[in-house]
């Protein structure tokens, strides 16, 4: 990662809604298959995907911006269409760590859902096209799901000290995954919730 520069005056940057690529970026992270195994509920579909390929999800990128008394950032997530067996790609999930952050996701292209859940499994999601914003509250976990055929770009807006925490998703999942059934996305039980 790069140094992040102190800045107390306005930055402005930009960032194409197509692609989510960000001018200027601080931070680039690339998500394949092999680093989210445990998130698709289809192991069999899982392990004969990475015979053929260690298949390109996502990517994120990052810029934040820090002052001597405060800090935020804005994050792009560009989500690659397809599916891992029936399920949709998605990105990994994660609770923040700091219990008192919430997060906006701004949706700019593509079609897809966020989901959101907090420790007890209380569960709500919303489905996404351009021009959808949803309010993150604090201490629900968060996924994007790409139900589309093109790529979805969203954009998200947090502190940088929100922090991230994966293991209970990796564990458990959400209560529900995004499948295709007849040629649309439907929400399921998942297994691991039954
Ligand atoms: C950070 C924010 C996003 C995600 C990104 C990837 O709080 O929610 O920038 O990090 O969308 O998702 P994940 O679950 O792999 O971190
Ligand atoms: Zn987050």
């Amino acid at each position: 990662m790069n140094t992040i520069p102190v800045n107390d005056n306005p930055v402005t940057v930009h960032i194409d809604l197509a692609s989510g690529e960000f001018n200027p970026c601080m931070e680039m992270q690339k998500r394949n298959l092999s680093s989210m195994v445990m998130m698709f509920s289809d192991q069999k579909a899982v392990e004969d995907t990475l015979k053929n390929e260690d298949r390109f999800i996502y990517q994120i990128r990052y810029y934040p911006f820090i002052t001597r008394n405060s800090d935020m950032s804005l994050g792009t997530t560009m989500i690659m269409p397809g599916k891992i067996g029936n399920e949709y790609h998605m990105t990994k999930g994660h609770f923040h760590e700091a219990d008192n952050q919430p997060e906006i996701y701004h949706c700019v292209t593509g079609e897809g859902a966020l989901q959101m859940m907090d420790l007890n499994g209380e569960y709500h999601s919303a489905v996404w096209t351009p021009g959808t914003i949803t309010h993150i509250p604090p201490q629900f976990a968060h996924r994007v799901i790409n139900t589309g055929t093109t790529p979805l770009v969203f954009v998200a807006s947090f502190h940088v000290a929100a922090g991230h925490i994966y293991g209970p998703i990796e564990s458990k999942g959400f209560k529900y995954i995004w499948v295709e059934k007849d040629g649309k996305p439907v929400e399921l039980l998942n297994p691991k919730w039954a």
